[in-house]
């Protein structure tokens, strides 16, 4: 690095979401460390801040979508839908940042470029690209696992005359489709959610599928109130209920196998799961619809047939079914009148699997068979590199200057999720190896927050300067990620899970499979083990040292 740090902190914080919000509250105020947090944008928010595409919302029901280390704060929030939409969450996190005062130390529209860990002093040393330089003993990343947009590379991409928009990086002011020809590439979460209502406007508006989709449908509304004044009454065990499920979510879960019914029960329990919408079809209908491939067969056949019986074109209907990957091996979505909206008749679906964009020209989109299809704007809902790619940007160096883009080249490697060997003192809230983006974020979210404060308060209370993962217990966590991945139906499709995205990223399962119930109890083991599979040291004392 260029010169020396200029401040002397005892934590930097990457990120103002939810992570990097309740990570500042944590240490600074519960802590009383002297914290710095830079975010990128100019307020907070996070994803919620980058995200404001039409019809942006969380899959999550709102009740759940929130911080549970505040009671007051979850006794007097009111959410007005059932699923939280962008800026009702972006509210919520800014009342969040008034409440706790938490804005007085965050440095907005601030990017770290750069950390390398000093091996003589054992501090990290960072740099950002408004010429900050600081060093910090403790690095804390909460810069998401959605947060580096993937804009395709198509040829003549930047040649296109009309307007075009990443849903990631939506303009603050809003996009006018009305009478616009409009193309949307992409049709993961952002493109199923923003298709429905960017149709209402434009003029006509035409989608670009790669892949089919299963959806189901969210049956958004207004948040009932019987029931939100009911779950306040019990929130302590309905959250409790969370962070010990599967999937950050107080559903209960399904027992029986959807084998073991009869098809008229199976077909009448699907029936019921699909009406109430949501994730509990996943989680609620049967227990092994992700574990095993001829159950799960009968889920994705529902689906089909529900796509068929929606979809009056039986051509489009067709093209619309999945075959080529089971129900839930991508990221399960939650729609609202998407397969409706192909009954529209300003709504035209391409299928770009077979027949893919040869070009993107100032006119609009052509086809490989020379199909020119001429648009006002484009709307690339093509998501992002997702997990590692924020991480690849910054430069990010370890003992002995080792690059952690260069060590993840072949894939993440972490211990937990959490920590990385060879980068001590780094903690990466929802990092890869961790359930992050298989669970309700903010339940993990606090689980990391949690974890890692408990981790920095033992070091502080011990004097303790160095905390660094053992290589061996990464390597046997990496393997158990992998092992449990296997099981499931995620390695049977071409998923941003996976990196199959992004061309050349390595073919990795990226989160843990197992369970915000499971990983939690995993993590309170290593506590309880005097943080099992960590070296914890004193900077006089050799690296490898061992404490507890
Ligand atoms: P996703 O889920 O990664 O969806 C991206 C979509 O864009 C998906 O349909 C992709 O097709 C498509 N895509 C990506 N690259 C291309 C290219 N080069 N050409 C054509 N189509 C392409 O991102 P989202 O933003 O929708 O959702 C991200 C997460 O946010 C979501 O899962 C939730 O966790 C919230 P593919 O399926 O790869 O064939």
């Amino acid at each position: 690095m260029a010169s020396s740090p200029t401040r002397e902190l005892d934590a930097v914080v990457l990120g103002a979401g939810f992570a990097g919000l309740h990570t500042n509250y944590a240490l600074r105020d519960q802590m009383g460390l002297d914290v710095q947090v830079y975010e990128a944008g100019d307020g907070v928010g996070g994803t919620w801040y980058w995200n404001r595409y039409p019809g942006a919302r969380c899959d999550s029901e709102s009740y759940m979508y929130c911080f549970s280390f505040n009671k007051e704060l979850m006794q007097q929030w009111e959410w007005s839908g059932k699923y939280p939409e962008q800026p009702e969450i972006l509210r919520y996190l800014n009342h969040v940042a008034d409440r706790f005062d938490l804005r007085r130390n965050i440095q907005f529209n601030t990017r770290v470029t750069a950390a390398h860990w000093n091996d003589e002093t054992a501090r990290w040393e960072i740099e950002t690209d408004q010429g900050d330089r600081v060093s910090a003993k403790y690095l804390i990343t909460g810069i998401g696992c959605l947060s580096s947009a993937n804009v395709p590379n198509i040829t003549g991409r930047d040649t296109f005359a009309g307007q075009s928009y990443h849903t990631g990086a939506w303009p603050h002011e809003g996009v006018d489709f009305s009478g616009k020809r409009v193309g949307v590439i992409g049709t993961g979460s952002s493109g199923v959610q923003s298709i429905p209502v960017i149709a209402q406007t434009a003029g006509h508006l035409t989608v670009f599928q790669r892949t089919p989709q299963y959806t189901i449908p969210a049956r958004h509304g207004n948040v009932d109130k019987a029931f939100l004044d009911e779950v306040k009454k019990n929130y302590d065990e309905i959250y409790e209920k969370a962070r010990q499920s599967t999937g950050g979510l107080p559903y209960d879960a399904a027992e029986r196998s959807a084998l073991e019914v009869t098809d008229e029960e199976r077909t009448a329990v699907y029936e019921d799961a699909w009406n109430q919408g949501g994730f509990k079809f996943l989680f609620g209908s049967f227990s092994d619809i992700s574990l095993d491939r001829r159950a799960n067969d009968t889920a994705s056949e529902f689906i089909r047939a529900k796509i068929r019986e929606i979809v009056k074109d039986p051509d489009v209907a067709e093209k619309l079914v999945p075959v080529d990957h089971p129900f839930s091996s991508k990221r399960p979505l939650i729609d609202t009148n998407y397969f409706d909206t192909y009954n529209r008749d300003n709504v035209t679906l391409v299928d770009i699997r077979h027949n893919p964009i040869a070009e993107i020209n100032p006119t609009g989109i052509k086809l490989e068979d020379g199909a020119q299809h001429d648009l006002d704007i484009i709307v690339f809902a093509t998501g992002f590199d997702a997990m590692t790619g924020t991480f690849n940007k910054i430069d990010i160096q370890g003992k002995g200057g080792e690059k952690l883009r260069d060590k993840w080249a072949a894939g993440p490697l972490t211990y937990l999720g959490v920590s990385v060997a060879g980068y001590p003192n780094l903690f990466m809230i929802t990092g890869p190896g961790s359930p992050s983006v298989l669970s309700n974020m903010p339940v993990s979210i606090e689980q990391h927050v949690e974890w890692i404060t408990g981790a920095i308060k033992h070091m502080e209370a011990n004097g303790l300067d160095v905390m660094e993962a053992d290589a061996q217990a990464e390597v046997e966590w990496v393997d158990h990620v992998n092992e449990l991945a296997s099981q499931t139906m995620f390695m049977l499709a071409d998923s941003w899970y996976l990196g199959a995205n992004i061309p050349g990223k390595p073919r990795v399962f990226m989160p843990y499979p197992g369970g915000v119930g499971a990983y939690r109890e995993k993590c309170d083991e290593v506590t309880a083990a005097g943080y099992e599979g960590f070296h914890l040291s004193t900077s006089q004392e050799p690296a490898t040292a061992t404490a507890d």
